[in-house]
């Protein structure tokens, strides 16, 4: 068994006593109340499902394992020539919550590396998609099609008991880990640069080996995908691609199905879309406004006009967050100190200036402050990355490590199937009658 499979049946192990004793002593007091208006609001605050890698606070944003992004850029490992932590060191964080050594996060770098071994009929399933085909959509159904492979299905088809669930779920999570930035990367190369392939590079770790695979070889572009891989791996259980990897994998549909099932979540405008229809938007702006260089008043009356449309704006507003995302910061940083004169990221940093005022007035909006897809364009398309639409892809790639690293501990601590109960609004209505008799 390898250190980090060991460290974390330690740790589940300990988590799974603690969880049964606290459930055993605790489980009947109240720990909330819903609002009907929370039963028609999308179930916005509703603390109804278990999370352990990380949580989102309204006011200081996300914490992983306890850590904020600004701990994490200082206390993870940040090895080799890189000037970003390496998101392995985040992966081993979130799986045992401990900081992993600088070995432990090279041995994961190579075991991932090890395992990066995509089939044939899968690199055939995404040659045989048209190029008009989203690049999430092709990045879901690749997904798909690798799950022939699943560990998980073959033990379960063999009689597994339940205690082995989390085995298997392991290798299938590290054997998916592996893989997402292969096929992905493929992806690219195939829609993008006429289907010129770059193999991959053994001696580089995840990241930068992804960025290589994409054709991005500065030692710049590496270290913001060190950034970006680490910064949207995880935002707590509740939002849409998380949420959904938990809810499918309940249903003991292996990593594969789970995965992918979150990936078709994260390509919403809504949700992860939103980098690719920041990027559109401006553009849309500048082609509509003349200009590539539009006054902090031009973009005002932009926004307004997007708004009399009856269009969000997108990169604005968050469901739970109520201050600027502290990922769009870590990429402002990132931006001040890689690309402060780029005339894409001055742009970003105006429309940042004027639009939380204007949605703020407007007197609904509950977070007119920027989101992380607010930012992560801009600084892509500073080094020539510039096809919007594989944007949320990268998201995915990223997203994967947070959703399987959950789903290990959800088979870990043998958390059931999800079935919430759902009202109709005859229901809501007879319970208003009698509470207010
Ligand atoms: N532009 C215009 N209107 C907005 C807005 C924005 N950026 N954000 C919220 N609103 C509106 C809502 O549409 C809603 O209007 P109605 O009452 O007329 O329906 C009202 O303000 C109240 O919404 P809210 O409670 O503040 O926000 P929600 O929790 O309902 O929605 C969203 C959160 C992220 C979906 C929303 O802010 C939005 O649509 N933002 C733009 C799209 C975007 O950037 N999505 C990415 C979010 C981060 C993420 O998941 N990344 O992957």
């Amino acid at each position: 068994m390898d250190r980090l499979k060991e460290l974390f049946k330690i740790k589940f192990t300990a988590a799974a006593e603690e969880i049964k004793a606290l459930v055993k002593e605790h489980g009947t007091k109240i720990i909330d109340t819903v609002q009907i208006e929370q039963v028609y609001g999308g179930m916005r605050g509703i603390k109804s499902m278990i999370w352990e890698t990380s949580s989102l606070d309204s006011l200081e944003g996300i914490r992983f394992r306890g850590y904020s992004i600004p701990e994490l850029r200082d206390k993870l490992p940040c090895i080799d020539g890189a000037t970003e932590p390496l998101p392995e060191g985040l992966f081993w964080l979130m799986m045992t919550g401990e900081f992993p050594t600088d070995d432990e996060v090279r041995w994961l770098s190579r075991e991932w590396m090890r395992r990066s071994v995509v089939p044939d009929h899968v690199i055939a399933t995404i040659d045989s998609m048209d190029d008009s085909i989203h690049p999430m959509t092709q990045f879901s159904i690749a997904i798909m099609a690798m799950q022939c492979e699943s560990l998980f299905v073959q033990k379960y088809s063999e009689g597994m008991p339940k205690s082995q669930y989390w085995d298997v779920t392991y290798e299938d999570s590290m054997n998916l880990i592996s893989k997402v930035p292969i096929v992905a990367a493929y992806i690219y190369r195939k829609a993008f640069c006429n289907k010129d392939i770059i193999r991959p590079n053994r001696d580089l770790d995840w990241s930068a080996n992804f960025a290589y695979m994409m054709g991005y070889d500065s030692t710049e572009f590496k270290d913001l995908m060190r950034l970006y891989l680490t910064i949207h791996s995880d935002h707590e259980g509740g939002n849409a691609s998380a949420h959904t990897v938990h809810l499918v994998g309940s249903t003991l549909s292996d990593a594969y199905l789970s995965l992918s099932a979150g990936m078709n979540a994260l390509a919403g405008p809504l949700h992860g879309l939103a980098n690719q229809e920041v990027m559109d938007w401006i553009y849309d702006m500048i082609r509509d406004l003349g200009t590539n260089n539009p006054s902090k008043s031009q973009i005002a009356d932009y926004v307004r006009t997007t708004l009399s449309q009856g269009i969000v704006v997108p990169g604005y507003g968050h469901a739970v967050l109520r201050v600027a995302d502290p990922r769009f910061i870590a990429q402002m940083e990132f931006a001040k100190k890689h690309c402060a004169d780029d005339p894409m990221v001055k742009i970003v940093w105006n429309v940042f200036e004027v639009v939380p005022d204007i949605l703020g007035s407007l007197g609904k909006v509950k977070n007119p402050w920027p989101n992380v897809d607010a930012h992560s364009g801009a600084l892509l398309e500073h080094f020539g990355f510039t096809q919007h639409n594989f944007y949320t892809v990268l998201f995915g790639v990223s997203r994967s490590l947070g959703v399987l690293a959950h789903l290990c501990w959800d088979r870990a601590l043998n958390l059931p199937l999800e079935r919430p109960k759902s009202l109709t609004t005859e229901e809501i209505k007879k319970f208003i009658q009698n509470s207010s008799n």
